[in-house]
């Protein structure tokens, strides 16, 4: 897992303007290129929740937004038009604060990538961002989304910029009227990255949401991993479905980690999310299970093929396997406490941390966004993770996240995030839940430490 190492920051000066070489852990910059409406917001908010999830702190530096508050209100298209001075002043103003943002970002912040989400399509553009990351020793990116379609562009207009600040207290068609012709004012100075001119530049043009791409000059393994995640998503409607296993007969006992089969009550419910399945009549629903038997079980009653993922196991608890919390406080104090410090890093011995899980994981998030509608039936401990990477959780809130047993998660992805619905279906389970207790020093007593562990038999 890649995390901010500050052994190679070395000290760089936000106002210097000495150059500063490129290493290969250097920061990068994505910037992207291309006209309104060609889903560059939408590219980057992904593209920063993936790369945070992996480990790469990455942020998103929006310069509509910035402009927003540099110009209260919005008026209309004129804003955009290239003969308009004044606005040009302070477009330029507003690009110049975002860059110096991204400085302080990767300086003093630990960033190590930084998404500028602009339009800025002008070659002279593209050459001064080009020098300042060069001055900073950035290594710069560019990320092109090229799209003739009107019909597309017409749904995205009309799915995000008319629901956007600009157009509060505005009339749909009008919005859409007036954002066509901030397009146009786009359009009279739009360059695309050339073959030959730009060469030297390292980046992905994306060709017709993702029908063809070019790819030129990637410098390094975070560029390949951009590249390769960029060629795998797509904007298809679909659901994502999250459940756990069944009940256990281990669930039941309190007792963490194991391989052991359904409880009663578990097969009940595997039986309710047959029925359920059945209901919802989702086209060409994939299946997924982890090796454990629990999850196969599960799936075993829903009549369906599935298919079964080690990655999708759930984390492996090494000394801890099968014990019950109290028996951990009791056998290993001191690990129990670590753990409360710092629950997504912290690694049981001879087992994997949260932290190992994602990296695990990595390959199922990959084949999820290729696909269509897919149910997974997984794990406490593994669904957190794919929960986090789908609502954009920070790894200090997944491992708390709560995905109680005998609940269907559904995700469908909207706008720029995903909505989520919780679908219990009355099937009775025991909480699995352990919120972290106040007090996480190794050397608190027993009782502080079973505060918050979940009843059990
Ligand atoms: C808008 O259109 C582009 C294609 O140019 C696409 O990649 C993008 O995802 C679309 N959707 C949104 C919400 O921007
Ligand atoms: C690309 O870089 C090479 C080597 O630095 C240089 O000679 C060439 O002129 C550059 N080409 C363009 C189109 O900038
Ligand atoms: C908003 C913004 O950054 N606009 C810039 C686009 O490119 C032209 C030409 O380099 C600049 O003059 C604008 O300021």
């Amino acid at each position: 897992m890649e995390l901010p190492n500050k052994e190679y920051m070395i000290r760089r000066r936000c106002d210097s303007a000495a150059s500063v070489p490129q290493l290969t852990n250097s920061p990068t910059l994505i910037v992207m290129v291309g006209l309104p409406a060609r889903g560059k917001t939408y590219i980057s908010k992904k593209l920063t929740r993936y790369l945070n999830w992996i480990g790469f702190p990455t942020k998103v530096f929006n310069l509509g937004q910035y402009r927003r508050d540099a110009v209260q209100t919005y008026k209309n298209f004129e804003f955009f038009r290239q003969d308009n001075k004044e606005a040009m002043q302070i477009r330029k103003a507003c690009a110049s604060n975002a860059l110096k943002d991204i400085c302080i970002y990767f300086s003093k912040e630990n960033g190590q990538v930084a998404v500028f989400d602009a339009t800025n399509t002008t070659r002279e553009r593209r050459v001064s961002i080009v020098s300042f990351a060069k001055e900073k020793g950035y290594k710069v990116f560019f990320v092109e989304s090229i799209c003739d379609d009107p019909d597309i562009i017409a749904q995205n207009i009309t799915e995000v910029k008319v629901s956007s600040p600009d157009y509060v207290n505005c009339d749909k068609e009008e919005a859409l009227a007036d954002f066509l012709k901030r397009i146009e004012c786009y359009k009279q100075t739009y360059v695309p990255l050339d073959d030959e001119k730009d060469r030297n530049l390292s980046y992905i043009k994306i060709f017709d949401v993702g029908s063809r791409y070019l790819v030129n000059r990637v410098q390094d393994h975070i560029q390949s991993r951009i590249v390769y995640y960029l060629m795998n998503i797509h904007v298809t409607p679909r659901s994502i479905y999250l459940t756990r296993h069944g009940e256990s007969e281990l669930n039941l006992l309190g007792r963490i980690g194991g391989d052991s089969g359904l409880s009663p009550r578990g097969h009940k419910y595997a039986a309710s999310l047959g029925s359920f399945l059945k209901g919802q009549n989702i086209k060409d629903l994939k299946v997924w299970t982890s090796h454990m038997k629990r999850t196969i079980q599960t799936a075993e009653h829903l009549g369906v093929p599935y298919e079964q993922w080690k990655a999708l196991n759930e984390i492996d608890a090494g000394v801890c396997e099968e014990l019950t919390y109290e028996e951990i406080q009791e056998k290993h104090p001191e690990e129990f406490a670590l753990r409360d410090q710092d629950k997504y890093r912290y690694r049981y011995p001879k087992g994997e941390s949260y932290e190992d899980l994602v990296h695990r994981l990595e390959p199922v998030i990959m084949e999820l966004e290729r696909q269509e509608n897919v149910l997974v039936v997984c794990h406490q401990a593994v669904m957190r993770c794919l929960l986090a990477y789908l609502l954009d959780k920070t790894s200090d809130e997944l491992p708390y996240l709560k995905c109680p047993l005998h609940t269907v998660l559904r995700l469908t992805p909207v706008a720029y995030g995903c909505k989520m619905e919780n679908i219990f279906l009355n099937v009775e389970a025991v909480n699995t839940h352990r919120e972290r207790p106040v007090n996480v020093d190794v050397t608190r007593d027993p009782a502080e430490a079973l505060k918050t562990i979940p009843d059990h038999f």
